[in-house]
This record gives structure tokens, C-alpha cells and sequence, in this order.
């Protein structure tokens, strides 16, 4: 995919690519563009170089999931959380790319709703949720990956469901709308980053899946 020409794209565009590129200790904040889907198929990839540091984005109401891609190198180190007041504050959720339930947060513990790297099976990318309270994670048959919440602290899938893959959300009970949040991470990295795919070119910039 080719990000920006000159004849195409601003110079900003392809200034600010250019800055990625030769800043390897840069930090990306990642905004949700438009909307992020809530499937395997519908994902929003994050893109970047350096340490994804935040992931900030809208719950716009009660059917609206939000998924992105992020790439975790050392799960030890990886941690996602989002500031809480209540349990009945956003839910949490990661799977793997082809949609096998990993994690899930719906309570509220000290604050804050976390996932952490203690049930990913290894480097790699995964697709990092957020819904509203009570959404309801379904395979195939319409069966929980989770059980019902909210349980205070992340979970590995423990519903009829599990692992997975996931096929369909269920409406959530809670009334979220219009809801701002911005995920704290550490340990991981965009899943795309902006390669230059032809030296001393300025229209040969592309996405590069990591
Ligand atoms: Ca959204
Ligand atoms: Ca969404």
C-alpha cells in the first residue's frame, strides 16, 4: 500500500513518515481513525515506530467494540490498562489474530481495568479490545468465550465458548455513550510500520506488517 506521493499525498504526510523512519526511539500515540472494527476481519492495525504508548479512541454506543492490532515482542513486559471508577466502566479484551480469546478484564481493581502478558502463548501480534460493560464476547454458536462478569482482574476464557474464535459480539446491557478512552501500554509496538521501499525516492513509502 503506498501511503503518499508527492503528486497524491501533502508534504506533511510524507514529512512526517520521513520523521518515523529515521527516529527508531520515537513513541506512537495512537488515535482510532474513524471507527475500529470489532472482528478478526474488521480490525484497525496500528501504525508506527517505536513504543506504542497510548491508544485513544470512542465507545459511540452500545453496539460499538473497538479492536486493534498491536505487535508484543516479550509478553513479560506488556501491560494495556485504562483508568476506572466502577466495574461498570469499559471492559478490556484481547484475542489472537485469527480471533482465539487470550484475555479479558471487566472489573476494576485499584482503579484500573488491565490485561497483562501472563496468558499470551508467545511473541506476536494480537488484537487489544475495548467495549462497554456486559458486551459479550460469542463463537460460532452463540456460546460465551467468557463467563458473565464483572470479575475483578483478567481472566483467561472460561465460558462454553472458549477459546474461541470469536464470530459475534452481544449488545452489551450497560449505556455507554459516546465514551472517550485512552489505553496506557507498555511492551508493544505498532503491528505496521512506514517503510521506504525505494532509497532516495519520495513516493515509494509503504505499510510493512511486522
Ligand atoms: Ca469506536
Ligand atoms: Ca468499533
Amino acid at each position: 500500500m503506498h501511503l503518499a506521493t508527492p503528486a497524491r499525498a501533502s508534504l506533511a504526510a510524507v514529512l512526517l513518515a520521513l520523521a518515523l523512519l529515521s527516529s527508531p526511539a520515537a513513541a506512537v500515540d495512537w488515535v482510532e481513525s474513524g471507527d475500529a472494527g470489532d472482528l478478526p476481519g474488521s480490525f484497525q492495525t496500528t501504525i508506527g515506530v517505536g513504543l506504542l504508548n497510548t491508544i485513544s479512541g470512542t465507545i459511540d454506543d452500545t453496539s460499538d467494540r473497538d479492536l486493534f492490532c498491536v505487535r508484543i515482542n516479550d509478553p513479560s513486559q506488556f501491560m494495556a490498562s485504562l483508568l476506572c471508577a466502577s466495574p461498570a466502566g469499559l471492559d478490556l479484551w484481547m484475542f489472537s489474530t485469527s480471533g482465539l480469546g487470550i484475555t479479558h478484564d471487566d472489573g476494576c481493581v485499584a482503579s484500573a481495568t488491565r490485561l497483562t502478558g501472563a496468558f499470551k502463548p508467545g511473541p506476536g501480534s494480537y488484537l487489544l479490545g475495548v467495549s462497554a460493560e456486559g458486551a459479550v464476547a460469542r463463537n460460532a454458536a452463540s456460546q460465551a468465550i467468557w463467563a458473565a462478569g464483572p470479575i475483578g482482574g483478567e481472566r483467561a476464557p472460561d465460558g462454553a465458548g472458549a477459546p474461541g474464535p470469536i464470530a459475534t459480539w452481544a449488545l452489551q446491557s450497560g449505556v455507554p455513550l459516546f465514551t472517550p478512552y485512552t489505553l496506557q501500554l507498555t511492551g508493544c509496538v505498532p503491528c505496521d510500520a512506514v517503510v521506504r521501499t525505494r532509497a532516495a525516492s519520495w513516493g515509494a513509502l509503504k505499510l510493512h506488517h511486522r
